[in-house]
């Protein structure tokens, strides 16, 4: 019998997707309006600032049931005033969906946010590993000096709610104070 190779591979060490069925997309600051706090601050930068991507293996079509997704984020170092690079964050459309995260490299934070607003966080290094349930919002926050690069696996019809979390945001922030980064 015949053994083939792999159509897709995934450097380890970086968490990089090269091969068949790999997408990118690309999340600049113009694209991210609303998410951070400070408005003026955000205006004085340059828009077309890259503040994360994410690397999709997307065989299943995105709504298919009992699919799986596979991909990694980057989120770049930098802040918006006083407040870290990070992620537009999102409940599942189908809320119940749950979700793995596990850290590759640098160094961040993962929000979760409950319906109800109670928001939780772990830290975010390489090795470790992060189960969100299903009805748990999630953002991920680069607090370091270097890329973020968290890989993840979701159900395929899962689906993204960005409108909720664009109209109340996360009840809890993750800013620069006195040189460090503090969950307020
Ligand atoms: C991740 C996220 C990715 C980008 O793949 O989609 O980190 O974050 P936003 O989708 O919030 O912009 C995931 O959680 N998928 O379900
Ligand atoms: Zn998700």
């Amino acid at each position: 019998m015949e053994c083939s190779k792999a159509k897709v591979q995934i450097d380890t060490s970086t968490g990089k997707l090269t091969g068949e069925d790999v997408s990118k997309s690309t999340h600049q600051l113009k694209h991210l309006q609303g998410i951070f706090e400070d408005q003026a601050a955000y205006e004085a930068m340059n828009p077309e600032t890259i503040v994360y991507e994410v690397e999709m293996h997307d065989k299943e079509t995105l709504g298919t049931e009992g699919g799986l997704l596979f991909g990694t984020s980057y989120i770049y170092p930098g802040k918006v005033g006083k407040e870290y690079f990070m992620t537009k964050g999102h409940f599942h459309q189908k809320r119940n969906r749950a979700e793995y995260y596990w850290g590759i490299q640098g160094h961040g934070v993962l929000l979760f946010m409950s319906e109800t607003g109670e928001v939780t966080a772990e830290e975010v290094l390489p090795g470790s590993l992060h189960y969100i349930q299903g009805y748990t919002a999630h953002r991920l926050v680069n607090i370091g000096e270097d890329v973020l690069a968290v890989g993840a696996c979701w159900p395929s019809d899962a689906g993204h709610d960005y409108a909720d979390i664009l109209e109340r945001g996360f009840s809890k922030k993750v800013r620069e104070r006195n040189g460090v980064p503090f969950i307020e």
